[in-house]
């Protein structure tokens, strides 16, 4: 080989390096065709596979959602189930373009990790099952000393448990497991005393249990989990997508716009609602986001809008019949809260 084709081969091979590195996040997705979206392996409520293979949940929809505003369409999503010790390493590596797998934002996985938090799709806390039948007269987790306890590596679980049963005095002792159907098999064996995990994710395994109806979530909760979307560092336009996904769907429901009522509220005289729907004649509101302006239709025609999301997955219209509480609307008590979308 000349020296001239080497160094031509060489430019060549660095131009294509160059310019994978310097794709975006959202240029690999529209190339792949899909997004690749991490969730738990089988959490109800949140993400669980159903019969047919089709993931479920609140985390489930809301990677439909994000793929509802790229492509305009929900159903262009893989799930990569996660453990919790396995889903920091599959998002900076690459292997998902985003986390939607009941993850808590700590200051340390926000900073230490190379990853941003997108929002806080539920805001939940860490609580505690035990089941009444074994345990006869415990009603609040203070009288937990001695106690062997199920809780999952890998997560802020771990870590609370050891803080709250230090902070009063308590003796424990952890049993710990990498997988979910670990921690769920043993727990419903009888090897631990105690399951401890995020109150949502509680509610959710109970269900799966041989006799749900023999456990009880004592009414403490120790901590405080806001879970939410996780993406990589050093993607902007990404981070915006997947953060303004999340807020398209509370301003929906704010704004009343639902699943069933979208192609009609198209046509509203309201300039919010136009607005946020795409159909004022110079909007650029999609398109300056990287995507189309009618991405918010998109969004809501495929999951339908937070409460939607919620109600669905998660409350009164699921098994696991949880109240909005604290993840209401703000206009109605609670914590939910987009920035305007104008
Ligand atoms: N929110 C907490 C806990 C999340 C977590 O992983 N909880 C367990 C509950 S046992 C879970 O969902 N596991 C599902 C899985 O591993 O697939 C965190 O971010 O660390």
């Amino acid at each position: 080989m000349t020296n001239k084709v080497a160094v031509m081969l060489g430019a060549a091979a660095f131009g294509l390096v160059a310019s994978a590195a310097s794709a975006t996040t959202l240029d690999d997705v529209k190339a792949k065709g899909f997004l690749q979206c991490g969730v738990s392996s089988g959490l109800a409520g949140f993400s669980a596979p159903n019969d047919k293979g089709d993931w479920l949940g609140l985390d489930a929809d809301f990677c439909r959602a994000v793929a509802a505003a790229v492509f305009g369409d929900g159903s262009k999503v893989k799930f990569t189930p996660l453990s919790a010790k396995e889903r920091f390493t599959a998002l900076q590596s690459g292997e998902i373009d985003v986390l939607s797998r009941n993850t808590t934002w700590t200051i340390n996985r926000d900073t230490a990790l190379g990853l941003n938090f997108a929002g806080v799709t539920y805001f939940d806390g860490q609580g505690f099952m035990i089941n009444a039948k074994k345990l006869p007269g415990v009603n609040s987790a203070l009288q937990l000393s001695g106690a062997s306890v199920c809780v999952q590596t890998g997560t802020t679980t771990e870590l609370n448990l050891a803080d709250y049963f230090k902070a009063n005095n308590l003796e424990y002792n952890p049993v710990v497991f990498e997988k979910l159907e670990e921690v769920n098999a043993a727990y419903d064996s009888g090897r631990c005393d105690v399951y401890t995990t995020d109150q949502s994710g509680l509610y959710g395994i109970r269900l799966t249990l041989t006799a749900p109806d023999d456990h009880v979530v004592l009414p403490e909760i120790i901590s405080k989990e806001p879970l939410g979307p996780v993406v990589r560092q050093g993607d902007d336009q990404w981070f915006d997508i997947v953060k303004w996904t999340y807020y398209a769907l509370l301003t929906a429901e704010e704004l009343g716009i639902t699943k069933a009522n979208v192609e009609e509220m198209k046509s509203s005289t309201n300039p919010e609602i136009k607005r946020i729907l795409g159909v004022e004649a110079d909007t650029k509101i999609g398109t300056d986001l990287g995507v189309t302006n009618d991405w918010v239709v998109n969004i809501v025609k495929a999951v339908g809008n937070y409460g939607e999301v919620f109600e669905n997955n998660v409350g009164a219209g699921s098994p696991l019949k949880i109240a909005r509480g604290i993840n209401a609307l703000w206009t109605k008590g609670g914590l939910q809260y987009a920035p305007p979308i104008r």
